[in-house]
């Protein structure tokens, strides 16, 4: 499909910014899985010698399953690169991530990391974020008690709306980490560095899908094959 080609436009280039040797971090979703597929010829073909780190449970078996070399984060300690996909990114550079409900790893991989490059397609470039409903890691004990929490935490930020629901509904989706997701649809987040820091405080909460100041490269891959690389 059109938008599929954007997706692997981008994915297919930020492959090329891989070089031998280097330990990576491979992100999760549609547009991180073409990369992985890319990533892997080019491995194939050049005998790369890569250490991947995966970060979900879906992307480490789509890479094993493709011959790369899978690692732990521990083992592999310091990465020199994560390549990952994005729901939104605005002029900053700043993300929101977890659509894919892999947030929590994906943003432990790109913060190991010493460089996040974002493949993304033009659907998820926006003036300002909050359009895509903001996932929220949380536990699942005490869950009442943490989605009154982060209502009252909403109530105060400036954002367009603030209508919360448990990803899943009565059949929740469990993550990686055996936690459920929280996602809050805001319409528009206009202070998304006081957000992320409010809701993180809330003891119920693991992670919220705010990547900022974190990515130094996005590629634009459009329907027609080009990429543009803003950096
Ligand atoms: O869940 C995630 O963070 C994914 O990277 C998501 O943000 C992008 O998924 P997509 O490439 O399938 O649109």
């Amino acid at each position: 499909s059109p938008a599929e080609a954007g997706k692997f436009a981008a994915a297919r280039r930020s492959v090329d910014f891989v070089e031998d040797g280097m330990r990576l971090g491979l992100g999760t979703g549609s547009t991180a899985a073409w990369m992985v597929r890319c990533l892997a010829k080019r491995a194939r073909d050049e005998q790369l010698d890569l250490l991947c780190v995966p970060t979900s449970e879906a992307t480490e078996r789509l890479a094993r399953a493709l011959g790369l070399t899978v690692t732990t984060l521990d083992e592999a300690g310091h990465l020199d690169l994560t390549i990952d996909g994005a729901d939104e990114f605005d002029p900053s550079f700043n993300l929101i991530k977890g659509g894919g409900g892999a947030h929590l790893r994906e943003k432990i991989v790109a913060a190991a990391s010493q460089e996040m490059l974002v493949i993304t397609d033009p659907s998820k470039d926006v003036a300002a974020l909050g359009a895509f409903p903001l996932p929220i890691e949380v536990l699942r004990f005490g869950l009442a008690s943490t989605r009154s929490q982060i209502e009252a935490v909403l109530a105060e930020e400036p954002v367009a709306k603030r209508e919360i629901r448990l990803r899943g509904g009565n059949d929740p989706l469990v993550t990686d980490e055996g936690n459920f997701i929280i996602d809050a649809h805001l319409g528009r987040i206009d202070d998304p560095e006081a957000l992320a820091v409010a809701l993180n405080k809330i003891p119920g909460v693991v992670e919220n899908g705010l990547f900022l100041g974190m990515c130094r490269t996005i590629v634009i891959g459009r329907e027609d094959g080009s990429v543009e690389t803003r950096t």
